[in-house]
């Protein structure tokens, strides 16, 4: 005989025996579970109340508890970076809400190809969806705007146009990034002395701002062209950012949340891209830079690479960004 069929015959003998002495099955259960000789399982109601219980205190206390210390976070961040962009900017925050990412698009990806003569059709059948960097190389490069855009050239345009200065003060996005002078807005960008300008300065700045004023956008457009391989009618026209900064760190790395695409044209100096894939598709590929020089376009999904730029010793880098879905 088995030791099973042995126990079971034991335990028959048991119940039997305590039944006979008026002992009840209930009291015999707790009694073998009290000394850990048996053990309760939870019913199925009782699996569905506990579930239901943490789902509840997720909905109810959790999230809204989250919510509101996200909104208490948000001026104080404001506050100190100048920055009304707080998912992409707060690291840990951005890592906390980057939505499903499938990793397939950054399979073997190594670098960005060096492109020239891309036509419209093969950008948008081979490029233009395919979340994969692209330096469309010389693209710029009969941009007026390449002998004309400088820190004074805006200076000049924005002091012209004291309420479009204004205007972009208080509605523009303004990023300071890794400056060490402060830099809060286009007026510190705009008074800034000479010699802390200079590309050679000890001190340190790199901003970036979106324009939204008519009379800004109506100048830069004299100087600038629609990037011949981008169908003008997928075009964001409207939005237009402007990077500009000396030697040195740019941008800090961040990911952005715009589900539009971005393009960004080098029209002074000479900046590093580094772009990474995502923690959780690092196994996909590696991190890897892209030099984007004078008169070279770069082509970047800017919400599924983490990307971080310097720019190289040597003039000020000036580039003017825009949109495309
Ligand atoms: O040009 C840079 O330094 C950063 C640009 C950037 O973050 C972007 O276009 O999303
Ligand atoms: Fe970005």
């Amino acid at each position: 005989m088995s030791t099973d069929s042995q126990l079971y015959t034991d335990l028959k003998g048991i119940l039997e025996n305590a039944r006979s002495v008026g002992i009840s099955e209930i009291e015999i259960q707790g009694c073998l579970e009290k000394e850990g000789l048996i053990q309760e399982l939870p019913s199925p109601a009782q699996i569905m109340q506990k579930a239901w219980r943490i789902l509840d205190i997720l909905t109810f206390k959790v999230y809204p508890l989250l919510f509101l210390l996200s909104l208490l976070a948000y001026p104080t961040f404001k506050a100190f970076t100048g920055s009304p962009c707080l998912v992409s900017e707060v690291f840990p925050l951005a890592e906390a809400v980057t939505p499903f990412v499938d990793c397939k698009i950054y399979k073997g990806v190594t670098h960005a190809p060096r492109l020239s003569n891309l036509s419209q059709e093969d950008f948008i059948r081979n490029y233009a969806y395919q979340s994969k960097p692209i330096l469309v190389v010389g693209a710029a490069s009969d941009w007026p705007a390449l002998d004309l855009f400088s820190y004074d050239y805006f200076k000049d345009l924005y002091l012209s146009h004291p309420a479009a200065l204004e205007g972009d003060n208080e509605q523009g996005q303004f990023f300071a990034y890794s400056s060490s002078i402060t830099i809060n807005n286009l007026s510190d960008l705009f008074t800034l002395p000479s010699e802390k300008v200079a590309s050679m300065s000890k001190e340190k700045w790199y901003i970036g701002w979106s324009s939204s004023e008519p009379n800004i956008g109506e100048d830069m457009r004299k100087h600038i062209r629609s990037p011949y391989f981008i169908p003008p009618t997928l075009n964001n026209g409207d939005w237009a950012w402007i990077f500009m900064g000396a030697p040195g760190p740019g941008a800090s790395i961040h990911v952005d949340r715009v589900e539009v695409f971005t393009w960004q044209a080098q029209l002074s100096g000479t900046k590093v891209w580094t772009l990474t894939p995502p923690p959780e598709c690092e196994h996909m590929c590696q991190a890897f830079n892209v030099t984007v020089n004078k008169g070279d376009i770069i082509v970047v999904d800017t919400n599924r690479w983490y990307h971080q730029t310097t720019v190289l010793p040597g003039n000020i880098s000036i580039t003017i960004g825009s949109e495309y879905n």
